[in-house]
C-alpha cells in the first residue's frame, strides 16, 4: 500500500551549483569551479580542453551560483516548509582539504557543514550526503593527474575518515560518488582527467574508474567501522537504453549499451568485475593496474542501497540511417519517436522510470532511493514574480506516479525521492542558470546578474501537498 510511512521525500543540490563562495574561509579550487559556460564547457568537462585555472574572457557560473553558502538558513527552512524529510547536499571536497593532500583538515569547511546539518537536524530533516559530486582539487589534478593516480584512494580515504568522524550522529545516509559513470561521458568533471595527445583514453577512464571503486569500498568500510548506523550508497546515472526495434541486433546492442553504466554498480553492489566486463576490457587492450587488496575490499564492503539520477530513457540503434540525435545530453540518444522532449532536448518518459527501477530492483535486490529527477526549463516571473510552473507539475507528477507504480504493484523496494534542484541552481552540463529545476526560484541570471532572491513557484505549494499526503496526492 503506496509508500513506507518513513518514506524520504525531498530534494537535491550539489556544492559546486549551488554555494558559490568559491574563496571564502579557506576554500580551494576545484576542477568544477574552472568550468565557464560557453561553447568550450563541453570539451572541457570532457577533458579535451585543458582549463585548470580561471582565464580571461570567461564567465565561470559556480564562483558564486546561488550563493547558498551564505543563504543556507533561508533555503533550509524554505525547505522544511515544504516538509522535506531529507535533504540531499554534497560536500565541497576543497572546503575541507583545499589542496587535497594536506595531513590535517580546514576547520572553518567542517564548521559550515556542522551548521548545516544541525540546521536540518532542528527541522528533522535527515541529511542525504554526497561526498564528491564531480569535485576534485585542482591541486590533485595538477600534481596527481587526478583519479588516473592511485594515490587519489588514499587522499578520498582521509576525507571520508574526518567526515564520518566529524559528523558521526548528524549524518546517516552517503554517497560515494554522485553519477559514477558519468566517467566515461564526462572524465574531467567525474574524475578530473585531462587527456593527453595520443594517449589511450579508455585505458586511463577504466584504471581511474578502478581506484573510484575501490576509493568506494573502503568509504564503505570506514563508514560502517566509525558508524554501523551508516547507510552507505552508490549512484549511477540511470535510463534504460532501448532498442529502436526489435531486430536482434538491436536489442543485443542495447543491452550492452546498459552494461557501459551497470558495469560500476555491478562493482559496488555485487562486489567483483562482472564476466562481461573483463572479457571487454581484455578484448580492448586494456589492462587494470589492481592487487589482492583492492579485490578483497570490494568484495567485503558492497554498498547497502542503490542510488541513482533519473531524467530520461535512451534510444540505441545498429541502423546507419536513423541517425537522427537527441540534443543537449551528455549522453548521446537517439530520438524516440514515441516521446515528447524538454526544451533542452532531454526526451520525457515516465514509463521508462518505472521500468527503470524494475530493471535495478531485479539485478541488485537491493533497496532503492532515487536522488535525482526533474525537468529542467525556462520559467518566466509574472509582474508579481511568480512562477506558474504547470509544466513543472506535470512531470514531476507523471514521474511519482510511475515511481509508486513501480512500488505499489511491482513491489520495489524504494527509500525514498529527493527532486534534483530543489531550489533553482547552475546547471552542471551547459553552465546555465536558466535551466531550472527548483520549486524555489532564484533571481539570477545566465551572466550572474539579479538579486539572487528566493521566492516560490506553483510548484512550492503542490509538493508540500504531495509530501504531507504521503505520495497520495497528486
Ligand atoms: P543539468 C547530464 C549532464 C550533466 C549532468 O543536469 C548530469 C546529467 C544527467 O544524466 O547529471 C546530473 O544540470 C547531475 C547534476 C545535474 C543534473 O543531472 O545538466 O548529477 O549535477 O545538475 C541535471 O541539467
Amino acid at each position: 500500500m503506496g509508500f513506507r510511512e518513513d518514506f524520504l521525500w525531498g530534494g537535491a543540490t550539489a556544492a559546486n551549483q549551488c554555494e558559490g563562495a568559491y574563496d571564502v574561509d579557506g576554500r580551494g579550487l576545484a576542477n568544477v569551479d574552472v568550468v565557464p559556460i560557453g561553447e568550450e564547457r563541453f570539451s572541457i568537462i570532457a577533458g579535451k580542453r585543458k582549463m585548470l585555472d580561471f582565464e580571461d574572457g570567461y564567465f565561470y557560473p559556480a564562483k558564486e551560483a546561488i550563493d547558498m553558502y551564505h543563504h543556507y538558513k533561508e533555503d533550509i527552512k524554505l525547505f522544511a516548509e515544504m516538509g522535506f524529510k531529507t535533504y540531499r547536499l554534497s560536500i565541497a571536497w576543497t572546503r575541507i582539504f583545499p589542496k587535497g593532500d594536506e595531513r590535517e583538515p580546514n576547520e572553518k569547511g567542517l564548521a559550515f557543514y556542522e551548521d548545516l546539518f544541525k540546521t536540518c537536524q532542528q527541522y528533522g530533516i535527515e541529511p542525504l550526503v554526497t561526498i564528491t559530486h564531480f569535485d576534485c582539487p585542482i591541486h590533485l589534478i595538477k600534481e596527481y593527474g587526478g583519479w588516473r593516480n592511485r594515490k587519489m584512494i588514499e587522499f578520498y580515504e582521509r576525507l571520508v575518515r574526518v567526515l564520518f568522524t566529524r559528523f558521526k550522529g548528524l549524518v546517516k545516509y552517503w554517497l560515494t560518488f554522485n553519477e559514477i559513470n558519468m566517467i566515461l561521458h564526462a572524465p574531467f568533471m567525474g574524475a578530473g582527467l585531462v587527456f593527453e595527445d595520443g594517449e589511450n583514453e579508455q585505458q586511463v577512464k577504466y584504471q581511474a574508474s578502478h581506484h573510484e571503486l575501490v576509493a568506494s569500498a573502503l568509504a564503505t568500510k570506514v563508514a560502517h567501522e566509525v558508524d554501523p548506523e551508516n547507510m552507505v550508497g552508490c549512484m549511477l546515472a540511470a535510463g534504460l537504453n532501448y532498442p529502436y526495434t526489435c531486430k536482434p541486433e538491436d536489442v543485443f546492442l542495447a543491452q550492452q549499451k546498459d552494461r557501459e553504466n551497470y558495469f560500476f554498480i555491478d562493482v559496488q553492489s555485487r562486489g567483483e568485475y562482472p564476466a562481461y566486463a573483463l572479457k571487454e576490457l581484455e578484448r580492448a587492450g586494456i589492462d587494470i593496474e589492481m592487487t589482492e587488496e583492492d579485490l578483497a575490499l570490494l568484495k567485503n564492503h558492497t554498498v547497502d542501497f542503490i542510488s541513482f539520477s533519473y531524467y530520461s530513457s535512451r534510444v540505441v540503434t545498429t541502423d546507419p540511417k536513423l541517425n537522427e540525435q537527441t540534443e543537449g545530453n551528455i549522453f548521446a540518444s537517439v530520438k524516440n519517436p514515441y516521446l515528447e522532449a524538454s526544451e533542452w532536448g532531454w526526451q520525457i518518459d515516465p514509463l521508462g522510470f518505472r521500468t527503470t527501477m524494475n530493471a535495478l530492483y531485479d539485478r541488485y535486490q537491493k533497496p532503492l532511493f532515487v536522488v535525482e529527477n526533474g525537468l529542467g526549463a525556462i520559467d518566466t516571473p509574472d509582474e508579481a514574480g511568480y512562477v506558474k510552473d504547470d509544466y513543472r507539475i506535470d512531470y514531476l507528477r507523471e514521474h511519482i506516479q510511475a515511481m509508486k507504480d513501480a512500488v505499489e504493484i511491482d513491489g520495489v523496494d524504494l527509500l525514498g525521492y529527493t527532486s534534483w534542484g530543489c531550489i533553482d541552481l547552475v546547471s552542471a552540463g551547459t553552465g546555465e542558470m536558466k535551466k531550472r529545476y527548483g520549486f524555489i526560484y532564484v533571481d539570477r541570471d545566465n551572466a550572474g546578474n539579479g538579486t539572487l532572491k528566493r521566492t516560490k513557484k506553483k510548484s512550492f505549494d503542490w509538493y508540500k501537498k504531495v509530501i504531507a499526503s504521503n505520495g497520495e496526492d497528486l
